[in-house]
């Protein structure tokens, strides 16, 4: 039946009662005067939406990626044309490579000026794909009023179904005005894609026939669920589990049969054990550079390993791996059916399974350093916050401490608890934490930020203030660098240290002017203490951390890495 027309109003206000359709109960932007009927409109509905507006339009297109890694559902984020939505393109970015639905929308010039290179106007189509490779889904706009929901379920599809990823609507002017009766179509339901039966049966015959498997889960589409589905699945043939570069939360740390995670500064022995593996079942991965080790711990195109991919997308299928067996599948159902695969009595790699998670445990343990061992900062946190905190940072060598050292539960147990970009974007830790903050208060975010990060996107403190948050904590972590290009640089070129040097505000002050708690923290046996007073205060809180900027990595220093690259 089709849906009933509705009084006519503007669509600008169709357009909010269709998020509201769709379960949108908060956006984030940047307002604009290109898209004045949209804000009249979240006036209109304000007691259903939200609209939480943002200093900078790359923290609100971030805030609304972290919307759509916590929620599984598309974030949303409002901007304007031109200069809002090229500040915005790092979100779209980001989404597109971590696989997070998004819908970005961009008030565009009005349609009677369009293609005079009018005040701040783009062609958004060309900016932003997908010819672009790399940004986002779909991108288009839309010209008549009557055929926005139209264009906005294909955009809530888009962005959900197969691969996740960022979907961009451009939204003229003028059409955002004109009167529509058009209806409000039913919330998105994204279609999803089964396993074959005779694929299954295969991929058990090489389960059954393998002496060394791993399987390596991640990427996007996965739910409680499913994650614990595949955690039955595990159990039932007692695989050892890695999870995808900053997929950590994928499968529980704490469970006997993980064994870490396969990223970026991967404990060398887990490396050594993906190689050695002889059957790797890449579950939801895309199988990209970070996760792969640069494609040498699964050789590309043509691992050494046999090599079963599923995955949402077919695109992502066959990309850069020739696989024994891909299969297309959403995790929600690929996990189902795995999980009633039945395993043989006799499995032959539980010493394998065992020295995998021995491995894992092992490298939770680090000597000491001084005078502030990150280590210790980070394991302080994780044991004195509750297991469902969410951990959120940016890029830099100092989101290595919490990738190796936090235990991650499954999202069965907490739902997702760590945001953070597989893009590698700088700066998208603390709008990530303000977001979560905001739309699940109930429970803490804490970001760890470098000092170059946190200054990538700090405005948004005022968000957090001004928005109310509370369970929020900011770690920044102050080496007076962008302490990973200094890392580069000592390898490729020791001694030259240039443009990684960083000048540093007093970051504790800097909160303190937001409204926030700060304080400083120099040594180790310091932070407990300054954590409690962070976690008392009552409103967000940071802790500007002093760092000898000779540590630079969890495994070694700058001074190591220089002497390494004289002696090549
Ligand atoms: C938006 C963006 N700009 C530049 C880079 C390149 N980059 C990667 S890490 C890094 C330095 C990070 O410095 P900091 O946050 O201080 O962390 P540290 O490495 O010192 O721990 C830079 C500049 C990036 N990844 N993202």
């Amino acid at each position: 039946m089709n849906p009933q027309p509705l009084r006519p109003r503007p669509a600008g206000h169709a357009l909010v009662e269709a998020l509201v359709a769709q379960g949108v109960t908060t956006c984030f932007g940047v307002p604009g005067e290109s898209y004045l009927a949209v804000l009249d409109g979240l006036h209109e509905h304000r007691d259903r939406i939200r609209f939480v507006a943002c200093r900078q339009e790359g923290g609100a297109a971030f805030m609304a990626e972290a919307q759509g890694k916590l929620s599984g559902r598309p974030g949303v984020c409002f901007v304007t044309r031109g200069p809002g939505a090229t500040n915005a393109s790092i979100g779209v970015h980001t989404a597109f490579q971590d696989s997070t639905p998004l819908v970005l929308f961009v008030g565009q010039v009005a349609s009677d000026q369009r293609d005079r290179e009018a005040f701040q106007e783009v062609d958004y189509r060309q900016f932003f794909g997908p010819g672009t490779l790399g940004m986002a889904k779909w991108a288009a706009q839309v010209d008549s009023a009557d055929r926005l929901p139209e264009y906005l379920a294909r955009a809530f599809h888009t962005a959900l179904q197969g691969r996740p990823g960022p979907v961009v609507l451009a939204l003229p002017e003028d059409m955002l005005t004109t009167l529509t009766s058009a209806p409000v179509l039913p919330k998105a339901r994204p279609a999803q894609a089964w396993p074959a039966p005779g694929a299954l049966r295969d991929l058990r015959a090489l389960l059954v026939a393998a002496e060394r498997p791993f399987v390596i889960a991640g990427g996007s589409g996965w739910d409680a669920e499913a994650c614990a589905a595949l955690q039955r699945f595990a159990e039932n043939w007692q695989l050892p589990v890695g999870c995808g570069f900053r997929f950590q939360d994928t499968f529980d740390n704490r469970h006997p049969l993980y064994a870490g995670d396969v990223g970026i500064g991967i404990n060398p022995k887990l490396a050594a054990r993906v190689r050695d593996a002889d059957l790797v079942l890449a579950l939801g991965v895309r199988l990209g550079e970070m996760t792969t080790g640069a494609y040498t711990l699964l050789e590309a195109p043509r691992p050494r390993q046999k090599l079963v991919h599923v995955h949402a997308g077919p695109e992502e299928l066959g990309r850069v791996y020739a696989a024994d067996l891909m299969l297309q599948s959403s995790m929600a159902n690929a996990a189902k059916a795995l999980e009633s695969l039945t395993a043989p009595p006799e499995l032959r790699w539980g010493a394998w399974a065992a020295a995998a998670q021995a491995d894992y445990e092992a490298n939770l343990v680090a000597p000491a350093v001084g005078p502030l061992d990150m280590a210790v900062v980070v394991k302080t946190i994780a044991a004195r916050l509750p297991v469902d905190t969410v951990y959120t940072n940016g890029a830099g060598n100092f989101s290595g401490w919490l990738h190796r050292y936090v235990r991650y539960p499954g999202l069965q147990h907490a739902g997702r608890t760590q945001l953070a970009p597989t893009s590698g974007a700088m700066g998208y830790g603390l709008p990530a934490a303000v977001a979560a903050a905001l739309l699940e208060p109930h429970r803490w975010a804490v970001n760890i930020a470098g000092d170059g990060d946190f200054l990538m996107t700090g405005q948004e403190c005022a968000t957090a203030t001004g928005y109310g948050a509370k369970k929020l904590l900011s770690v920044v972590v102050d080496n007076g660098s962008y302490g990973t290009i200094r890392m580069h640089q000592e390898r490729e070129y020791p001694g030259r240290v240039s443009g990684s040097d960083l000048f540093n505000p007093d970051f504790a002050a800097l909160a303190r002017a937001y409204g926030w708690f700060g304080e400083h923290v120099e040594r180790t046996s310091e932070f407990a203490p300054a954590l409690e007073r962070a976690l008392e205060a009552g409103r967000p809180a940071l802790l500007h951390l002093k760092l000898d900027s000779d540590v630079s990595t969890t495994r070694t220093t700058l001074s190591a890495i220089r002497e390494a690259a004289r002696r090549r």
